[in-house]
């Protein structure tokens, strides 16, 4: 498996960022965009206990579901504070996941600005994910193929990216959006997956204040190496081939993946991660 640094710039203008990233599809890491946002003075978890500590939220273990259950259904609700706290205690064993705070917490979006860089972001979603050191994103690729602005604060927290074009070598599980749970990527066995070999991605180390731009449909796998937390900024597909891309994963994909699992149970997810392995390894052989 090769893997090289993200490119890292300090600032960039629209011009620029969609005749080079945008056009070539390629992740870069910008690090003064958030410069002016009062969000790069202010935010902290302490910042978001203190406004929202009341909210209850849903928050998710890293383990995938099994049996009945739904795919993304939430492990435990709690409030801000006590999620925060728990974390700030040494637990790892909980996320915030896709978090739309528009309503929920509007105070925060006083605190930044879409940056103005040729892309149309739905504004209605913007999104808070939340980690303790040591919590792991089990690789995956986001339904919608959107652009994403991956805006970051507090301490550090290690990406590692594919592209689309690598998904013939990613374990992809059939019906989902994910690569196998168990694949840690940071130290893939590659005796067991042995497909793994034949990636070539990128890696970065987000700090406070920067911004990672993930192209449409690249896979990422995130590491919180110290607990922090980000807000995902996205603009929907606009191109034919990546709009029908969305609409195929969110109505069909989706929806037979709900279904199957509900009808059928483990012995769908247990297919479906065999067939990952199968076709996977078929293909190099
Ligand atoms: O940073 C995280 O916790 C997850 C971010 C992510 O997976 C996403 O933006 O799609």
């Amino acid at each position: 498996m090769k893997l090289s640094a993200v490119e890292k710039i300090d600032n960039i203008n629209s011009e620029q960022f969609l005749s080079i990233y945008k056009k070539t599809t390629t992740p870069v890491v910008v690090t003064q965009l958030t410069q002016h946002w009062p969000a790069r003075k202010q935010w902290s978890l302490e910042y978001i206990k203190n406004i929202a500590g009341n909210k209850e939220v849903p928050l998710y273990d890293s383990v995938p579901s099994t049996d009945r259950k739904h795919q993304h259904a939430p492990a435990v609700t709690m409030s801000l504070a006590q999620y925060i706290d728990h974390i700030s205690n040494g637990h790892n064993d909980l996320r915030l996941f896709f978090y739309n705070f528009l309503t929920e917490i509007p105070a925060l979006t006083e605190d930044f600005s879409y940056p103005d860089i040729g892309l149309k972001f739905f504004k209605k979603l913007p999104v808070l994910f939340i980690g303790a050191a040591g919590t792991k994103v089990q690789m995956h690729f986001d339904i919608d193929w959107a652009d994403i602005f991956l805006c970051h604060f507090g301490g550090k927290k290690k990406v590692i990216l594919f592209p689309p074009s690598q998904t013939k070598n990613m374990y992809h599980v059939p019906y989902s959006f994910s690569s196998l749970y168990d694949i840690n990527y940071e130290q893939p066995d590659f005796n067991k997956y042995p497909a793994l070999r034949n990636l070539s991605g990128l890696e970065t180390i987000l700090e406070h204040g920067d911004i990672l731009y993930i192209p449409p449909g690249y896979w990422h796998y995130i590491v919180y190496q110290e607990t922090s937390f980000s807000m995902a900024l996205r603009a929907f597909p606009r191109s034919p081939k990546n709009f029908l891309r969305m609409l195929r994963n969110l109505l069909v994909t989706r929806t037979v993946e709900g279904l199957m699992r509900k009808i059928i149970g483990q012995p769908w997810n247990d297919r479906n991660e065999k067939l990952a392995i199968l076709r996977t390894n078929k293909m190099i052989r």
